[in-house]
């Protein structure tokens, strides 16, 4: 907002440039990561994925194969809240059918 030319009380125009910037703050964001492990069978991890993250068989296959090969992968980008709910989800789920999987979160 340019304020130079708003007259001051007795008229005058002091030349002073005021600017009120309205700056937006994105909420942070979180990363969801998949970490890999020797015990958890593939076709649970495939399942996971597919139950948690909305990803089609063939997009589960192929990341759970990542996780696999590279030892950890983000699996999705979310709100804290929602990426806190995902971890125990998925940590929960895993905890129940008695795989070592882990899922952690860490801000982007
Ligand atoms: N490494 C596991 C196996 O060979 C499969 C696996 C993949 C486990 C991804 C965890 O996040 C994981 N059975």
């Amino acid at each position: 907002m340019a304020d130079k030319d708003t007259p001051g009380k007795d008229g005058s125009n002091s030349g002073v440039l005021l600017e009120t910037k309205t700056k937006t703050q994105r909420p942070p964001l979180y990363k969801v990561l998949l970490l890999n492990d020797d015990f958890t069978p593939m076709e649970f991890v495939v399942h996971v994925l597919e139950r948690f993250f909305g990803m089609s068989h063939a997009q589960s296959f192929e990341l759970m194969l990542t996780v696999h090969k590279k030892g950890v992968a983000v699996v999705g980008v979310f709100s804290h809240e929602v990426a806190e709910t995902k971890v125990s989800q998925v940590m929960d789920f895993a905890r129940r059918h008695q795989h070592p999987l882990q899922c952690t979160m860490e801000r982007e």
